[in-house]
């Protein structure tokens, strides 16, 4: 009966999101219990208080100034131990919740993450990364995070889970999915309908724009299988389109492709350009020039540009992809022949043969 009350009910409410968690049910059940029972001493105190105000309302002949009142032994109690005990039982309940959420079981599936200005990303042990967090439902996952800039937090209502992630250090996290959610839309060759990922360290420009999703897989083989797939791109897409996918998880927030302006220089018609530095230098936008901008943002500045504002991607961007982010530049830049970028994925290219590779 009180269960039922406090919240047990999996679908969303008018405070709560769905519960999709282990954790959930017991999140909403504390909430609920404070809830009820700032509830029942608002609605108390009211109508003491409406009471009070009526019967000691000021009436002709009644006494100015009354004895001020003794001390009562009762009422003391009254206001003092049951308080407690609701104070103490919060406490208890919380601290409960608490462990089994801060408690990371020994088996969870580890996946590192990576908040950066202004995305997320994540990356599973075979070292895929990805901008989307899938999971298994049933299996519990913990989450390594870590930033490259400035303290984000990672919230997943639905999993009423959420945690700093601070520079410097890493901080862990782990939630077991209890609802499968998510589906491959073809026709817009993407996932959509996961559970909502959110940044909630609203201190800067975009941390409200750093949103995600979490797919759970239905089944550990159904997890396994995307994971195989996300893993290989080779036999998907052609180098300038893994490029463009790469620049949507990791350069959209300062670099247009469309020739405006923002934090950093635009890629339209970057490669193959001249390029002038702060210290006076010169170069030419090739291949070399870009990979090291990539490594080694701080090594040359552009000119008219700040310093320090780009991270390297050294150990994040591996050489394969810089590669076709160099292809993607090339399909941007009228300095480059557009008939010799590549047409199809590098795996089917013709007397290439790619043993790994799952065939499509
Ligand atoms: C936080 C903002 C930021 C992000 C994110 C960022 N960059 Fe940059 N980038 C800059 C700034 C600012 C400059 C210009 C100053 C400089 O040379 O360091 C720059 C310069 C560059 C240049 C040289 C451009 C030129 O005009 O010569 C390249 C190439 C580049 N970035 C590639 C990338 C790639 C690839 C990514 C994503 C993997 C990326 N950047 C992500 C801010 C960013
Ligand atoms: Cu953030």
């Amino acid at each position: 009966m009180l269960n039922a009350i406090l919240a047990q009910s999996k679908g969303a409410t008018f405070w709560m999101p769905e519960q999709a968690s282990t954790v959930a049910a017991e999140v909403d059940w504390m909430f609920y219990a404070i809830l009820y029972i700032c509830y029942f001493f608002f609605f108390l105190i009211l109508v003491m208080m409406l009471g009070f105000v009526l019967k000691y309302r000021h009436r002709s002949g009644a006494v100015d100034h009354p004895a001020p009142a003794g001390h009562s032994l009762a009422l003391e109690m009254l206001w003092t131990i049951p308080p407690t005990i609701i104070v103490l039982f919060i406490a208890w309940r919380g601290i409960r919740g608490f462990m089994d959420m801060a408690v990371i079981p020994p088996n969870a599936y580890e996946i590192q993450v990576t908040g950066q200005m202004w995305n997320w990303s994540f990356t599973y042990p075979n070292g895929t990364t990805v901008s989307e967090l899938h999971i298994p439902k049933d299996v519990p996952v913990r989450l390594v995070m870590n930033s490259t800039d400035v303290i984000h937090s990672l919230f997943v209502p639905e999993f009423r889970s959420k945690k700093d992630v601070v520079p410097g250090r890493f901080s862990k996290m782990w939630f077991q999915a209890t609802e499968a959610r998510g589906e491959y839309d073809a026709a817009q060759k993407k996932w959509v309908n996961g559970f909502p990922i959110y940044c909630t360290e609203y201190c800067g420009t975009s941390h409200s724009e750093m949103l995600s999703q979490v797919i759970v897989h239905p089944t550990r083989e159904m997890f396994d299988d995307w994971l195989a797939d996300a893993s290989v791109w080779t036999d998907k897409m052609t180098p300038q389109a893994r490029g463009a996918q790469l620049y949507g998880m990791y350069c959209t927030s300062c670099h247009s492709v469309d020739g405006s302006s923002n934090t950093g220089p635009t890629w339209k018609d970057l490669f193959g350009a001249d390029r002038a530095f702060t210290d006076g230098s010169q170069s030419k936008a090739d291949e070399d020039y870009i990979r090291e901008s990539i490594y080694y943002p701080q090594k040359k500045i552009v000119a008219g540009y700040p310093a320090g504002q780009m991270n390297s991607f050294l150990g994040q961007i591996n050489e394969t992809d810089v590669g076709a982010i160099i292809w993607y530049m090339k399909s941007l830049s009228d300095k480059f022949d557009q008939s010799n970028l590549p047409t199809k994925p590098p795996a089917l290219e013709e007397g290439v043969v790619d043993e790994g590779a799952p065939k499509p």
